[in-house]
């Protein structure tokens, strides 16, 4: 009989920076007396990201949801915009905050990312932009979208909040689309504690994302538009700096844990642990099974009670599905039978725990669990 972990394994533990070196940082913002409103750190955290990201320009938001906000600002969005149900809430919340209606398409089986090949028929006089989600750092069909959105004059907004350091074919992230938004929240695999990014490609947009976070004032006599508070702090930016230096063992660590898992699970009938996509370089910041009940013997809600009682909390991302949510469950593009990849997902999906500070006989005896469970 296997043990239950002793304390809860949860699905991810924050990287953190060395404390002696943050207490260092913090020493400097003190001396300073420079809080917040756009400080040294703040400046130097910009500047590393955007080398870092190998983004053209970048500004940093108080949180992710913020700064989707404001790219529709940004953007000057309106009307309808086509995205993805299997995501999380901020997503289509970001859009509604803005007056713009969301429409869900339906998502790839093996990707879980929008499908490019049913975004043309939802196009409406209305649309004004596609709004894709990387999901779980996996990048979507960007070149598909793009020819869509040009074709159609539209704009393409990402969610990249989970494609931290995520390329293709040696090219960033965010050269794709016209914004692309990373979240740097304690969850995420690089994080500021709270805290979000934009990156641009014109600089134009840069302008306007650093007017719109601070209230819309563009000087001391000039507010141009009204803006709302979507600032960094200078502490929580020396997090950020501090965890620049980390994250790329962080990644490496991930990545060899994740194929330890997919070793392991790919003798277990009925689960299935993805793969890596070739020409891409991934991030590894979820580690996501999906559940075939007929194969394996029990469904995604079984395993889940199952391992909640060897105190392993998995996540079911992205359950339930946005468009099934009471606040969007009416809208006509949320039914069920419009989208039946999307639903069918949301019912197999399982993250399980991933993070660096794992050791490789957690992921051992986490699969182990797995397939004893399935056995009786
Ligand atoms: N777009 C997408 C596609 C997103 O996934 C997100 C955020 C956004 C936009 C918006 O970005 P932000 O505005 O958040 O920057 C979490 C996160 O709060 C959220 O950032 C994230 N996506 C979402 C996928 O996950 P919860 O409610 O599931 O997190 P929670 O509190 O249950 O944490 C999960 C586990 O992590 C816990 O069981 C324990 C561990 N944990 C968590 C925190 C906060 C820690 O060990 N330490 C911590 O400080 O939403």
């Amino acid at each position: 009989m296997l043990e239950p972990f002793a304390k809860p394994f949860y699905i991810t533990q924050p990287l953190l920076p060395d404390i002696n070196e943050f207490n260092e940082m913090l020493k400097v913002i003190w001396a300073s007396k420079q809080l917040s409103n756009n400080g040294n750190m703040v400046k130097q955290l910009e500047r590393e990201l955007s080398d870092f990201l190998n983004a053209d320009f970048l500004s940093v938001f108080s949180n992710g949801t913020v700064a989707l906000q404001l790219a529709c600002k940004i953007l000057r969005l309106s009307g309808e915009v086509i995205t993805t149900p299997f995501t999380f809430a901020a997503t289509p919340h970001s859009l509604i905050w803005n007056n713009i209606r969301p429409v869900f398409c339906d998502i790839e089986e093996d990707t879980f990312n929008i499908n490019p090949d049913l975004i043309e028929a939802l196009i409406t006089e209305h649309t004004t932009a596609i709004m894709p989600v990387h999901v779980f750092g996996c990048p979507c069909n960007v070149e598909k979208i793009q020819q869509i959105a040009d074709k159609y004059g539209l704009k393409v907004l990402y969610d990249a909040a989970h494609a931290f350091g995520v390329k293709i074919n040696g090219k960033p992230i965010s050269f794709f689309g016209d914004i692309s938004m990373f979240s740097f929240h304690a969850t995420k695999i690089y994080h500021t504690i709270e805290g979000g990014a934009l990156a641009f490609k014109n600089p134009n947009f840069k302008e306007r994302a650093d007017s719109l976070r601070n209230f819309g004032i563009r000087s001391l006599d000039c507010v141009m538009e009204p803006g709302t508070n979507g600032k960094r702090n200078e502490s929580q930016a020396a997090v950020g700096i501090l965890l620049l230096k980390e994250v790329e063992k962080e990644i490496e660590k991930r990545k060899e844990i994740t194929n330890l898992y997919r070793q392991i699970l790919e003798n277990i009938p009925g689960i299935n642990a993805g793969r890596d996509i070739d020409g891409v370089t991934h991030n590894y910041s979820y580690f996501v099974i999906r559940v075939d009940k007929d194969e394996y013997g029990l469904s995604r809600n079984e395993l889940y009670e199952k391992l909640m009682e060897y105190n392993i909390v998995p996540r079911k991302y992205f359950y339930p599905l946005c468009s099934n949510f009471q606040c969007y469950c009416n809208f006509p593009s949320s039914a069920k039978q419009q989208l039946p990849v999307a639903n069918k997902t949301a019912d197999m999906v399982l993250s399980l725990p991933l993070h660096g500070r794992m050791l490789m006989s957690d992921v051992e005896k986490i699969c182990e669990i797995i397939k004893a469970v399935s056995e009786g």
